[in-house]
């Protein structure tokens, strides 16, 4: 079973109001605010598609989130089951400081074809890459960027890394300086660096380095539909951390994961943008109407465009 194009409006729709609905509270430094307005709306529009749904990712378990918790069912629970990961807000600094690059992000697949990814750290690597070998996780940073040069027939130094800008990444970011390779070092929002590696105009070859897990398999989502490579690893620190893991069937905590294992079958992914960044343009509000831009891809008919749309608030 494929996912209809209906299926396809309906959540670029869910991507859009949350982004409208966040919109709303950006600037005004509450996080929290800005986060529960577009959880909100996310789940209301949800409910109002006919699907058998259930959250795999979503914003934490049910102990720590009344909405959208993972495992949640949601939709009118009558139509396909599908399994949906959700960043109702992803940048939620961004939206508070209004500052570049919050959105709203939804991915969707044909039910037991998204990772149930814990709420943990993941090790990331991915680049426009589509043979095996070229970038692994588990090649030192050299042996990337000398191969992923060669592929892209490149010289290091031309090359853009694109990283979390965190203390953990200081080994990272001093071995690419020394390479001469080009930084783009991100304060938060990692599901957009990912995908900056998607096409040639945003500058960034690979993008690199530890970040949340579920941003990983969102990310992936897209990847998988730009033909781009991905691979993560989750980081199991604590105890608790290993106990969820266990709790999620996950039985060996050194697992790279490959993207066919993140993700498999059709797939729609929407990341709208909030406030404008790299990847989308935000909201913009014209008397009665907003315009709003989305990446849309939707694997299965080879959909990977931006929609922008001008709709009634
Ligand atoms: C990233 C980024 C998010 O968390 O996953 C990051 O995409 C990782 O966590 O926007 P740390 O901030 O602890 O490094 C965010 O920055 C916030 O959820």
């Amino acid at each position: 079973m494929l996912l209809d194009k209906d299926l396809e409006k309906s959540f670029l729709n869910v991507s859009i109001r949350a982004a409208l609905s966040s919109f709303y509270l950006v600037g005004k430094k509450d996080k929290n605010a800005a986060d529960k307005a577009a959880v909100d709306s996310m789940r209301s529009e949800l409910n109002k598609i006919n699907m058998r749904g259930n959250i795999v990712i979503g914003e934490g378990e049910l102990d720590d989130a009344p909405m959208l918790y993972i495992g949640e069912k949601v939709g009118t629970n009558n139509g396909p089951e599908l399994d949906i990961a959700v960043d109702p807000l992803e940048g939620t600094n961004f939206a508070a400081n209004n500052l570049p690059g919050a959105l709203s992000v939804i991915a969707v697949s044909q039910k037991e074809n998204l990772f149930n990814a814990p709420e943990t750290y993941m090790n990331k690597i991915s680049a426009n890459v589509n043979e095996n070998g070229i970038i692994d996780l588990d090649y030192p940073i050299k042996k990337n960027i000398f191969n992923l040069a060669e592929y892209k027939n490149k010289k290091p130094e031309n090359l853009t890394a694109c990283i979390l800008d965190r203390p953990r990444h200081k080994d990272i970011i001093e071995q690419l300086q020394k390479l001469k390779v080009k930084l783009k070092l991100i304060s938060d929002g990692d599901v957009s660096g990912a995908l900056l590696v998607t096409e040639e105009k945003y500058g960034v070859d690979i993008f690199l380095g530890i970040g949340g897990g579920p941003e990983g398999v969102l990310a992936a989502a897209a990847l998988d539909a730009f033909n781009c490579s991905f691979q993560g690893r989750f980081l199991f620190e604590t105890e608790n951390d290993k106990n969820r893991a266990r709790n999620m069937g996950i039985k060996d905590f050194n697992k790279k994961y490959e993207l066919s294992e993140i993700i498999s079958g059709d797939t729609i992914f929407c990341a709208t943008g909030i406030t404008s960044g790299d990847l989308v343009s935000g909201i913009q509000i014209n008397g009665k109407k907003f315009t709003s831009e989305t990446l849309v891809t939707h694997k299965s008919i080879g959909l990977k465009k931006k929609i922008k749309l001008k709709l009634e608030i």
